[in-house]
């Protein structure tokens, strides 16, 4: 089939329209775009290791390695080489394409993108695709990420614009734009996406895949994330979000990010095979394997590996 091109002038109607369709009808168009474009049985695993975690000055509500809250995690210093490439080799050999490197901070120290180069170039040299997310990036830092085989650089809206000050108050969302731009000015594909069930509206949902839609050119990857609810942080509490809900945005991201991957990423563990095989209907092409995110659980590789036989869905291959 003709693959559906993109575009970034979609309005908050259409994506409100979409979100309000029958399940049938957005679940029915949500295939044919995906169909379109991907191989619908085929899914991409990637992996995240945390390189530097907590004791970030941040206040994101939803995150445990934010210093202002009291989660329990300790901040820990940049892992070293050895141990990354390690981990790196040991994801590729269960099945991994993809590995991404997550570190706590507001914004990497020169010092510290020397390091994670040498990590990226070791990385993309296994054959793997690259991403990392270390916070807010200088033009100059990110033109530096690209020379050492940075394919990736992710780095969230989260939520709707008018949600997002309920949720971070030590950076705001000019912030954000300002950092894709800098990743998309050196060359790298972004990754941006959010998070959903952090007590927002519908509204909100729409406002966020809205947003991302009309980036131009729209992320290549597109992480949407259920929260998961970590103690101690404001948002430790929250009810868990509807899992049709999820599905639905998961559909329009699709429909209105044709082309993108979109992962289905956090909360994992909390959803059942049935949830899951949805959001994989509604467009869902990657997840993240291994038993831990950054700090958070995941499913244990034994079980993402029965979900997918049992579905028939076959890994990507690099
Ligand atoms: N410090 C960097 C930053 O925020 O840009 C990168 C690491 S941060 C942990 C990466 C993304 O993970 C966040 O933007 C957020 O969307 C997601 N995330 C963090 N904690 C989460 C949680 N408890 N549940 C769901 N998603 C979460
Ligand atoms: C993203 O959007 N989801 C992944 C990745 N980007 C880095 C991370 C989810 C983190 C979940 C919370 C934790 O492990 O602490
Ligand atoms: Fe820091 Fe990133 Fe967590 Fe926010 S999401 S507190 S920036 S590690």
């Amino acid at each position: 089939m003709r693959p559906i091109d993109t575009r970034s002038d979609w309005t908050r109607d259409e994506i409100t329209a979409l979100y309000r369709l029958p399940l049938p009808d957005l679940m029915a168009e949500a295939m044919r775009v995906h169909r379109a474009n991907f191989d619908p049985n085929e899914i991409q695993l990637s992996q995240l290791l945390s390189i530097k975690t907590g004791g970030c000055p941040e206040d994101c509500g939803y995150c445990s390695q934010s210093a202002k809250f009291d989660s329990g995690v300790k901040a820990t210093k940049l892992l070293g080489l050895a141990e990354v490439t390690a981990a790196a080799a040991a994801a590729k050999a269960q099945g991994a394409t993809r590995f991404c490197l997550g570190a706590a901070f507001r914004s990497p120290k020169d010092k510290d993108i020397e390091a994670i180069s040498a990590m990226i170039t070791e990385i993309k040299g296994m054959g793997l695709e690259t991403c990392a997310t270390l916070g807010m990036l200088t033009a100059q830092q990110a033109g530096q990420l690209r020379e050492a085989g940075l394919d990736y650089y992710n780095h969230n809206l989260d939520t709707s614009p008018e949600y997002y000050s309920e949720i971070v108050t030590t950076r705001n969302w000019e912030d954000r734009l300002q950092t894709l731009a800098n990743a998309r000015a050196a060359g790298i594909s972004l990754c941006c996406g959010g998070i959903l069930g952090m007590g927002e509206e519908v509204s909100d949902r729409i406002g966020l895949v809205h947003a991302l839609a009309n980036l131009d050119p729209q992320p290549e990857s597109v992480p949407i994330n259920r929260l998961a609810p970590m103690a101690g942080t404001p948002l430790g509490d929250s009810a868990p979000l509807d899992d049709l809900e999820l599905v639905r945005a998961i559909a329009v991201a699709r429909i209105a990010m044709p082309r993108s991957f979109v992962r289905l990423s956090a909360g994992r563990e909390t959803m059942s095979a049935a949830v899951q095989a949805l959001c994989f209907l509604a467009g869902a092409n990657s997840i993240f394997v291994g038993a831990k995110l950054l700090t958070a659980g995941n499913p244990e590789p034994d079980s993402d590996h029965a979900l997918l036989a049992s579905l028939g869905l076959r890994p990507m291959v690099g």
